[in-house]
């Protein structure tokens, strides 16, 4: 009864966005548009002191390095407009975020040439695979600002992962670390069920049939 209670709740408090025709396109099978920004991840937000804060870089590269917030902050920063997409049935439309383009990193990493794959390292013990390739996308930011603010902690602050064109369990929060891998592994939840590419427009979802995500699973989260 409580629960229930709770539930409807906060479904009373999410909007959901009418899609204009000309934004359909845009919205993968399977999706509903929100206009607030729901916040999931799993264990609990990490808080830090920017000082003691490194991005570290490993695996297949010539020498292993660090990063702190600073270096980072003083490389080209960009901004990229996108659509995100959530396993969980959410997409939101046109958000704007800022921060260092994969692209441009990637000349400062020494990966090696056989690096054909990448694991991005987050706190609290997260990680999520991706190809090389996906993060050399145009779009693809490690990414401190969210709609022309820093990004809050329980977004990523201070730095996040953005792939747009997958879904956003790949878009990792608290990042810590990127390793070059001449083979793939699985991330977190791609050993838990998840597909291993995600890909919203071919509702890459899971790595099986067994699963099934409810349609309001987003829904009893919590929300900006
Ligand atoms: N470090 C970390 N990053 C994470 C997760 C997580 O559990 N830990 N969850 C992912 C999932 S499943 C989603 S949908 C998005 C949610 O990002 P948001 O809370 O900013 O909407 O973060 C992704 N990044
Ligand atoms: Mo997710």
């Amino acid at each position: 009864m409580h629960n229930k209670a709770e539930r409807l709740r906060k479904i009373t408090s999410v909007k959901i966005a009418e899609v204009a025709p000309e934004l359909a396109h845009r919205v993968p099978p399977g999706q509903t548009v929100t206009e607030r920004f729901p916040i999931l991840h799993e264990g609990e937000v990490p808080l830090y002191d920017l000082n003691s804060w490194s991005l570290r870089v490993f695996g297949e590269v010539e020498q292993e390095r660090t990063f702190s917030f600073e270096e980072l902050m003083a490389l080209p920063q960009s901004k990229t407009l996108c659509d995100i997409h959530c396993v969980t049935r959410w997409s939101k439309l046109g958000t704007e975020w800022e921060g260092v383009k994969f692209a441009d990193l990637l000349p400062l990493l020494g990966a090696k040439p056989e690096a054909r794959y990448v694991m991005i390292h987050a706190d609290e013990d997260y990680e999520t695979n991706l190809p090389l390739e996906d993060l050399l996308h145009e779009d693809v930011l490690l990414a401190h600002r969210f709609d022309g603010e820093p990004l809050t902690d329980k977004h990523g602050w201070p730095l996040r992962l953005l792939v747009p064109h997958l879904y956003f369990w790949k878009s990792a929060k608290w990042i810590r670390g990127i390793e070059f891998m001449k083979e793939d592994r699985p991330g977190f939840w791609e050993r838990n069920g998840f597909h291993n590419y995600a890909d919203p427009f071919k509702e890459e979802r899971f790595s099986s049939d067994e699963f099934l995500m409810p349609e309001d699973e987003w829904m009893k989260k919590e929300f900006d």
